[in-house]
């Protein structure tokens, strides 16, 4: 039996007719789900995707105006934290702000095997990513007496795993009801040479999930927007799964996105200062009068080392992918038949099955991810501001499995900020040097989740070399 003539026209128009090459050699339950996922993909919108991210890479066009986004910076000069910290605080005590962490990466950098949030980050006891933000999330509801809820991203290649492991432990000590989980949407990936859809067995499309960028319908779809506003939440606190010393909710943060006279209330962000001109992030820039992320591959390198009269870097703001967004702005997007955000190519190497029915694993790029990404809706914000902070108390992420940015260095940041927070509390933390402790330690949300948190508390010393949790 041939594959069914609305499933072959709708591919022939698209000339992606071999997703169905194998059909007869497909059982009746792979043929179901093969035309289910052949469904699910929007065919028609394949050839103008090929055509502009295929067989030609989009250049990106450096506006011509470009400068750096302003800032408000972490000192706190020239604007009035405490007001805007107690506004935050108000919003956590009103119920109206959600954490939302977006976990469908497929986080192969790092080469380990599970839902990234499973890794175990914590610097001494291997606490997992999940378990840092449950606990910053507990901690915030005893603090403002209102749970916080929590809105989980996934892929439809690590949902089930992800509601296991959560399963499996107790929702980490979260009551059920406050923890949401939905899977984003996915792109099919394509033949770099060709431009064809991979397949990744006989009867299975060779898919990738769509960017954190795809959060944005999928919060809508899943119907998460909806149960946020029947629960009276306003804001959302969005953040990455990589970062286990995040402030899942930063009342500061959010009083001064909701709040100040030049942010919308729309879309904000935080940045870090970069560390040198090479520091592969994306920076905060300001083009026709709008903020928006410009990638450290596209902004020329020449302006990346550019610096200030008092040595400092030019384009200073590094993003930490660390937003606040109103519902509002989210479902405003989503419902806009017009709204899409522009697709990002990736180069991969995609394992797949060739014409003759063969597995193939490639040994360079063969294949091409299409990813949105989240930052690019900052400029469709009315004014969106950005907020400066600390590497160190609040950026240690882990994406590699050694060097920059891997469980080595993720714990190492993560004891310097304890030392500095213990210190700040009268507590004795060995040290080799100003900011530089000579111990390892791990310390719990649940703990404290900000230095003053730590306050009055009994904190025993810590011996030279000791590895602790407090
Ligand atoms: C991101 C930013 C970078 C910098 C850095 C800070 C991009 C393209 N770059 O780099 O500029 O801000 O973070 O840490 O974002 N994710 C999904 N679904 C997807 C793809 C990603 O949920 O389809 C999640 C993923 O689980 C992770 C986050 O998005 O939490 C970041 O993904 P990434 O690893 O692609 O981005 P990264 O770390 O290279």
């Amino acid at each position: 039996m041939p594959a069914p003539t609305n499933v072959l026209e709708r591919l022939k128009i698209a000339g992606q007719e071999h997703l169905v090459r194998f059909w007869d050699e497909l059982g009746e339950a792979e043929q179901a789900a093969l035309a289910a996922q052949i469904a699910s993909i929007d065919v028609a919108a394949l050839p103008r995707l090929v055509e502009e991210y295929v067989h030609r890479k989009p250049a990106f066009e450096l506006p011509r105006d470009v400068e750096p986004a302003p800032y408000y910076p972490a000192s706190g000069r020239g604007w009035d934290r405490a007001r805007f910290r107690a506004a935050g605080e108000g919003m956590l005590r009103a119920g109206q702000v959600a954490a939302f962490t977006v976990a469908g990466g497929q986080g192969s950098r790092l080469g380990f095997d599970g839902p990234k949030g499973c890794y175990p980050a914590g610097a001494v006891t291997g606490r997992t990513l999940f378990q840092f933000f449950a606990e910053g999330l507990l901690a915030a509801g005893r603090k403002y007496g209102r749970p916080v809820p929590w809105y989980v991203m996934t892929s439809p290649q690590n949902h089930a795993a992800t509601l296991e492991y959560f399963e499996g432990n107790r929702w980490l000590g979260l009551d059920r009801e406050q923890v949401m989980f939905f899977p984003q949407g996915v792109m099919p990936t394509l033949d770099m040479a060709s431009g064809r859809v991979l397949l990744a067995g006989k009867g299975e499309v060779a898919t990738n999930p769509d960017g954190h960028g795809g959060s944005i319908r999928a919060l809508h779809e899943s119907g998460a927007l909806a149960d946020m506003q029947r629960r009276g939440v306003r804001q959302i606190s969005y953040f990455q799964v990589d970062n286990p010393t995040v402030r899942v909710v930063d009342p500061v943060f959010l009083g001064l996105h909701a709040g100040a006279a030049d942010s919308s209330g729309e879309m904000s962000s935080k940045m870090v200062p970069k560390i040198a001109p090479e520091e592969r992030v994306g920076m905060f820039c300001r083009a026709g009068g709008r903020v928006q992320v410009i990638e450290y591959s596209d902004l020329p390198m020449e302006l990346q080392r550019q610096r200030l009269a008092d040595g400092s870097l030019r384009f200073l703001a590094g993003s930490i992918a660390v937003h606040a967004m109103s519902v509002e702005f989210v479902r405003r997007l989503a419902t806009d038949p017009a709204f899409s955000l522009p697709y990002h190519r990736a180069d991969k190497k995609v394992p797949h099955v060739d014409p003759e029915g063969l597995r193939v694993d490639p040994d360079g790029p063969n294949g091409v991810k299409l990813e949105r990404f989240v930052f690019d809706a900052l400029p469709l914000c009315g004014s969106s501001i950005v907020l400066e902070t600390d590497r160190v108390e609040e950026f240690a992420p882990i994406k590699n499995a050694r060097g920059p940015d891997s469980p080595e260095s993720s714990a190492g940041l993560q004891t310097r900020r304890a030392a500095r927070w213990l210190l700040a509390a009268g507590a004795f933390v060995p040290m080799r040097g100003p900011d530089d402790p000579d111990c390892t330690i791990e310390l719990s949300p649940l703990t404290a989740s900000e230095p003053d948190d730590l306050r009055g508390r009994r904190l025993a010393p810590i011996g030279p070399g000791a590895r602790v949790v407090v």
